[in-house]
């Protein structure tokens, strides 16, 4: 079993590498950054708006797993050419090899413009991006959902919250998706059937979203974040319904400091 990795010097590959290592199994670590490989993986140094490079990257991969793209608001011409076109380029590269299985990461950004209501946010939720990096991940699941039906590939879309060591700040005691978490989903990502939207977060008390998708392919999570809620709150304070950060899903995404024309 090989899975090639796209974006695994970033942030949430680099969480995931050493909690995707089995007996058996090899990553194959692709980054625009050199990566050193240790023990049962290999690292390719590629750009993934490369088809050539992305052909070779996908030689022997049973399944991909594409973390790789700008991970927060860009000049348009950058999210469109990295995040969309790179996209396409993976997929693409991955039909030609007969790969079976994607795991794309999509965002809650996707759907961020969402305002906050009582109650879960559903699976499957209309997108409604915040920003280009928000449309760049609707695009994802839009190719995901072709490569699907078109090809017969088995592809999930992660809508991912807070992948983070730790929350941050009180909008990711709802949002936070913990590293162990994450590996969880991403397992359960890597064998599911057919085509999927789940969001990525872990089983907090105060979560925005929906985990019934996540559990019907078999992510069972087991962080939450509220074993951080009296530590974030006595720093940060209650969080406010009408702070931004609250107020839609994508929080600050949503406010104009976010906006990359600004
Ligand atoms: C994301 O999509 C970003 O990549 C990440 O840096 C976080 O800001 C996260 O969303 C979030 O909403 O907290």
């Amino acid at each position: 079993m090989r899975i090639l990795i796209t974006g695994a010097a970033g942030g949430v590959g680099t969480l995931l590498r050493p909690r995707l290592a089995r007996q058996g199994r090899v990553l194959r670590l692709l980054d625009i950054a050199p990566i050193e490989a240790g023990p049962g993986e290999e690292a390719v140094t590629a750009d993934i708006t490369d088809p050539k490079a992305m052909a070779e990257a996908m030689d022997g991969v049973d399944a991909v797993l594409h973390l790789g793209g700008h991970s927060l608001e860009r000049a348009w011409e950058e999210i469109l050419h990295v995040n969309i076109h790179g996209t396409y380029v993976v997929l693409e590269a991955a039909r030609r090899a007969g790969v079976r299985h994607a795991v794309l990461a999509s965002s809650n950004h996707a759907a961020g413009f969402h305002p906050r209501s009582a109650g879960e946010a559903p699976d499957y939720l209309f997108p409604r991006p915040d920003t280009y990096y928000g449309v760049s991940k609707v695009a994802v699941e839009a190719l995901g959902s072709l490569y699907h039906d078109r090809y017969g590939m088995h592809v999930t879309c992660l809508r991912i919250g807070s992948c983070f060591e730790r929350p941050k700040d009180t909008r990711m005691l709802s949002t936070w998706l913990s590293p162990d978490d994450c590996a969880r989903l991403v397992e359960a990502a890597l064998t599911a059937e057919g085509f999927h939207v789940v969001w990525g977060i872990s089983a907090n008390t105060r979560r925005w979203w929906s985990l019934e998708e996540g559990r019907a392919i078999g992510y069972e999570p087991q962080d939450d974040a509220e074993v951080f809620a009296a530590e974030l709150i006595a720093e940060h304070g209650e969080p406010d319904p009408e702070d931004i950060a609250h107020r839609y899903l994508g929080g600050a995404f949503c406010g104009p400091r976010y906006h990359a024309d600004n």
